[in-house]
């Protein structure tokens, strides 16, 4: 694994009515995030936050779908972003809310394609953002990027997917909140997704294991996207939409030091921190803990690419 972190803002609320999570990338940063990765012996390099660039949505979309201009703006330069970041270490991306992931993902997928490798997503969520901007009914965009990264139709105006990512590449993890239309979508397909229930019967590490396995074994690019509220907002409150029985610090440290030992993670999203609703800077907290133990803070040693 390289040893160089490389963090990118993305002060972004487009992909939602709900203002706040342009705070996040500052909140990260006066968390530590710099020092907390530091500390560990990577080097850490801040490029500062990306701006979107300038878009006009095309009629095509429907009327519902919030800051369609913007959405568009932010996904080219964001997949632009996680283009240039990734030929030079693990780019961490600071949200931001998750609908910039339309934009990380898809570079991600780009740089992928580039390097003859393909690349796998892990999905740390409460739900499982597989709308289209015609299936949504909130009109967020939060809830569509994996529609749009796996080659979903009706994203008219943003760029092109010219290298959507397989589902049967996609790994969701602690699903708890579904809408009846994606399930319904998400069902045809062979994503694996494991909701709560599941977490709760069969624990989290064993289908983490088959997942990181797969992974290692295609020779795979391994992007994991963790969404605030994948966590219990017992322990992390600042998100919009806090649903209840999620998972728990010790699971979330658990499948962020497997994912470390695996050695596979080649980039991180950080996202739908909204600092305004936070208790006290206590969940931008434990999302820099969770980043640092996905790079490598440990209390004891434990051997690194287990599954290769
Ligand atoms: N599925 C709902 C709710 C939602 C999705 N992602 C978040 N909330 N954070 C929707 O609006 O698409
Ligand atoms: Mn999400
Ligand atoms: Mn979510």
């Amino acid at each position: 694994m390289t040893n160089t972190c490389i963090l990118v803002g993305a002060p972004m609320d487009s992909g939602k009515r709900r203002q706040g999570c342009r705070m996040g990338p500052d909140a990260y940063r006066v968390a530590g995030i710099a020092e907390a990765l530091g500390d560990l012996g990577l080097e850490v390099r801040d490029t500062g936050n990306v701006s979107p660039d300038a878009a006009t949505a095309p009629q095509e979309l429907p009327n519902h779908v919030f800051a369609p201009d913007e959405m568009i703006g932010w996904t080219s330069a964001l997949a632009r972003a996680a283009e240039e970041a990734l030929p030079q270490g693990i780019p961490i991306f600071l949200g931001g809310d998750h609908a910039l992931a339309l934009g990380t993902v898809l570079g991600a997928a780009r740089h992928a394609a580039s390097q003859d490798r393909p690349l796998f997503v892990l999905w740390l969520d409460a739900h499982t953002d597989y709308h289209t901007p015609q299936s949504t009914e909130s009109g967020n965009l939060h809830g569509s990027p994996l529609g749009y990264v796996t080659g979903r139709d009706g994203f008219h105006g943003f760029p092109e997917v010219t290298h959507p990512v397989p589902h049967e590449n996609i790994c969701l993890m602690g699903l708890r909140s579904v809408d009846p239309a994606e399930r319904d979508d998400l069902q045809q397909t062979n994503i694996r997704y494991h909701d709560m229930r599941s977490i709760d019967e069969t624990g989290i590490a064993r289908p983490l294991e088959t997942f990181l396995r797969d992974v290692a074994a295609a020779n795979g690019m391994l992007h994991v996207s963790l969404d605030v509220d994948f966590l219990d907002p017992g322990i992390a409150p600042a998100v919009g939409t806090t649903v209840p029985g999620g998972a728990t610090m010790r699971e979330a440290h658990l499948v962020m030091e497997m994912i470390c030992d695996s050695g596979l993670m080649t980039s991180l999203d950080l996202v739908e921190l909204n600092p305004f609703l936070d208790d006290r800077g206590r969940t931008a907290q434990v999302m820099v803990d969770l980043a640092a133990s996905a790079m490598g803070r440990r209390v004891f040693d434990r051997p690194t690419r287990a599954y290769s």
